[in-house]
């Protein structure tokens, strides 16, 4: 084999939306392996899914070219077509429902994150505001709990683990449920001596490294943060001048914790006093480098917004915000002295009209970048606030992730038209009127994206090989579905290399500028702002508003009093799911290598609980909510909390082309009936689920 016939390709990782840069090794035009990109990573670290890259991008049980539907929605049968084919028949749809019922009957759902701008502008070109993500099922109630103290949403703060004295993590399962860079930069942290408390209702990996680990009752942590907040303030541990200078409602915040003592607080959550308050004590010595990790699925109870606003709060009792060890603002490329990259959503003219979720009239503390992907049904079966007849699903599988996937699928089956892009089957594409495919990432080359932090770059997915089957990267897709709706004007580029150009014209920077690293740095040095007068908050007051403006102004309450968690009924269990390292929720259960390490999913249960149901490891059970019946296999421990039964999210997949995940397991969703709501947070309260369980064999 010749040398020549090597190459090395910087790009980045799309097996999860964590996004790693990447090294690829090509060989002979296929891939022979993938790394970490170690200019960036400082090594080639990365998690065993995106190695398992070679593995996707070489299963042939994957989309092999656009598929329209040749029976009922659903059916499974599917007539192979061709692009032009593919494409015009999505045009003429949407042009009809357009005629008919005006621009906003279209929507578009994608699964957000940094490559989302051509998603953005396309909808916004045929003159829809209906785009939205998967938010509502995984970060909505903490990106709306800090916009609502800081105008900022999560991701605008960084994590300073490279610094951090102290971290306290309330289920966020940093060692499973991971990004590459996150989980090395914790290791790190504990092998510098960071100390670590975890709060969680069961043992997991992340708990193993824990300095104290605490099981605590399901829902409960918001109790143990008015603990906190109660010794900090009652004991004058916080800090007082970053409080005076920069938080607005600190003295209401006062009255409001009053009741919340640590022995409260212990009462709710079964940790107990004196932990609660050695963790504020520890925290306080350490501050401000203190990193509280508000989660990321966070999207538990109904009162989660307020839970994920009491972590902010705490941080900023702290002193936290632009400080060491702490919580650092994101900078983008114009701080770093460069005009900005170039967006095809800035080109675009501003669409005024109602969204169809609510999001800015109806719940106007809810951000319309996320919005609600749970109102979809009730949008298209009630026709409120108008008709809702196509959906745009990109790279997004609600019938997946949200709860109760009958009940959304009842809505989606009401539509004119559902097309799905996707780089592979998913539960909405199954049920779609039409697939189209999208080239993998190793297939294509995505638009430039800025990554903003301490120290911005830019970053690009490059192409590594040919596409192996009939498909087409995402700009392709949507300027010829532009061109057909005659709003081609805002799409006018017809390489990706042309679209790259169009976005570096005003920053002096051009496509061989990644070359040698893969990404280009826009700053040597970190980019800090002044805590004393440059911290830009984007609230009314420029300030963290524990009263918020916000809240008030959509007549909900900054500090209501604490309600505790529901209770599951008599004989029930609270119904909790998550992830494990070598997976990507459900999607990643067909890949060959990951499937033979993992295709099952198992319900972990207490001993004594199983004991009193005669279960042991292993033994086939049913799991039963309203009706909705699933089995599975029992995992017994004693390391979960009684009340609760967790499973791994994502199996029990229902689409049998894909056969090495087809009906492996359990579909947790499933069990998850009426739970398609808007809690404060803008979350859909994914662990209110409560459920029975009985062994079978
Ligand atoms: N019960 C329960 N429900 C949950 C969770 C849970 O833990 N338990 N987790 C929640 C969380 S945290 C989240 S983020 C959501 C996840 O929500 P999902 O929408 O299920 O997200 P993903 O699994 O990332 O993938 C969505 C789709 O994107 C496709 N895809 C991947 N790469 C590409 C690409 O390059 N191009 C295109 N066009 N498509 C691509 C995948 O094949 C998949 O069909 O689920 C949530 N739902
Ligand atoms: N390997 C892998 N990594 C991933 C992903 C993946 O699919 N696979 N997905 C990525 C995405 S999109 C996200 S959002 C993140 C999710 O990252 P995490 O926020 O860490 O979320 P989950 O994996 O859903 O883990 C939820 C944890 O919450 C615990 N839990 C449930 N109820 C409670 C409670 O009331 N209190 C406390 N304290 N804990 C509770 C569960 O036991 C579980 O350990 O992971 C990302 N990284
Ligand atoms: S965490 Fe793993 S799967 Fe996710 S982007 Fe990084 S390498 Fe890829
Ligand atoms: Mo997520």
């Amino acid at each position: 084999m010749s040398e020549t016939s090597k190459k090395i390709v910087y790009s980045v990782c799309s097996m999860c939306t964590v996004r790693c840069p990447i090294e690829v090794e090509v060989q002979n035009g296929a891939v022979k392996h993938i790394w970490g990109n170690p200019h960036v990573l400082g090594g080639r670290y990365l998690c065993p899914r995106g190695a398992a890259g070679k593995a996707f991008v070489n299963d042939s049980e994957r989309l092999q070219g656009p598929m329209i539907r040749d029976g009922e929605r659903g059916s499974g049968k599917w007539r192979k077509t061709s692009w032009d084919e593919a494409l015009d028949y999505v045009a003429d749809k949407l042009k009809k429902v357009i005629e008919t019922y005006g621009p906003e009957s279209v929507i578009l759902g994608d699964r957000g994150g940094p490559f989302t701008d051509m998603q953005k502008a396309f909808i916004k070109a045929i003159g829809s505001p209906n785009y939205f993500n998967h938010n509502g099922a995984c970060s909505n109630s903490v990106h709306n709990a800090h916009n609502g103290l800081t105008g900022h949403r999560r991701n605008t703060v960084s994590y300073d683990w490279k610094n951090c004295k102290y971290a306290v993590l309330y289920g966020r399962n940093i060692l499973e449920s991971l990004g590459t860079k996150e989980a090395k930069d914790f290791i790190d942290g504990l092998e510098r001596g960071m100390k670590f408390a975890f709060f969680d209702i069961r043992w997991n990996y992340t708990a193993a490294k824990a300095d104290s680990f605490h099981i605590l009752n399901p829902g409960s942590d918001y109790a143990v943060n008015l603990g906190i907040i109660y010794t900090l303030i009652n004991e004058n541990l916080h800090d007082t001048e970053f409080v005076n200078r920069w938080v607005l409602g600190f003295d209401e915040l006062v009255k409001f914790i009053t009741p919340y003592t640590p022995e409260w607080a212990e009462k709710e959550s079964g940790v107990p006093a004196r932990e609660i308050i050695r963790i504020a004590h520890e925290m306080a010595e350490a501050r401000p480098s203190v990193i509280l990790h508000p989660g990321w699925m966070t999207a538990w109870t109904e009162n989660d917004y307020y839970f994920r606003r009491s972590i902010y709060m705490i941080y900023a009792l702290l002193g936290g915000y632009e400080a060491k060890g702490g919580l650092i603002f994101d900078k983008n490329e114009v701080e770093a002295g460069y005009k900005p990259l170039k967006k095809f959503v800035d080109i675009v003219p501003k669409v005024d009209k109602k969204r169809f979720d609510g999001v800015g009239w109806k719940y106007k503390h809810l951000s319309p970048d996320y919005g609600l992907a749970q109102m979809v049904p009730y949008a298209v079966l009630n026709e409120d606030p108008y008709p809702v007849k196509a959906f745009i699903n990109y790279r997004f599988d609600p019938l997946s992730a949200f709860p109760d996937p009958e009940a959304y699928k009842e809505g989606l089956k009401k539509l004119d038209l559902l097309v799905t892009i996707d780089v592979n089957y998913s539960h909405t594409g199954w049920v779609s009127d039409i697939i189209l495919p999208e080239s993998t990432y190793l297939e294509r080359t995505d638009p430039v994206i800025a990554k903003s932090g301490s120290k911005p770059a830019l970053w690009i997915r490059r192409q590594a090989v040919e596409p192996r089957f009939d498909t087409k990267p995402k700009w392709w897709i949507l300027k010829q579905l532009a061109d057909r709706l005659g709003v081609g004007q805002y799409f006018p580029h017809n390489t990706v290399e042309e679209i790259i150009s169009f976005q570096l014209q005003d920053m002096g920077l051009k496509l061989e500028d990644f070359d040698e690293k893969g990404i280009v740095s826009l700053s040597k040095d970190e980019i800090i702002w002044d805590r004393q007068d440059g911290l830009k908050f984007k609230t009314p007051s420029k300030k963290i508003e524990f009263l918020s403006s916000m809240l008030e102004n959509s007549g909900i309450p900054s500090f209501p009093a604490y309600q505790s968690p529901k209770e599951p009924p008599e004989g029930f269990f609270r119904f909790t799911t998550g992830k494990i390292a070598i997976h990507t929720q459900g999607t990643s259960l067909n890949n060959p290598y990951l499937n033979e390490i993992q295709f099952e999913n198992t319900l972990w249960i207490n001993t004594q609980e199983a004991k009193k149901l005669g279960i042991n490891t292993g033994d086939t059970i049913e799991v039963s909510s309203f009706g909705v019946v699933q089995t599975i296999k029992a995992y017994v421990t004693d390391y979960i909390h009684p009340k609760v039964v967790y499973t791994l999210h994502g199996y029990g997949r229902e689409i049998p082309l894909q056969s090495r995940a087809f009906k492996k397991g359990m579909r947790d969703n499933t069990l998850m009936k009426g739970l398609l709501k808007v809690a404060v947070g803008g979350n859909c309260p994914m662990t209110d689920c409560f459920v029975k369980v009985r062994k079978l064999s």
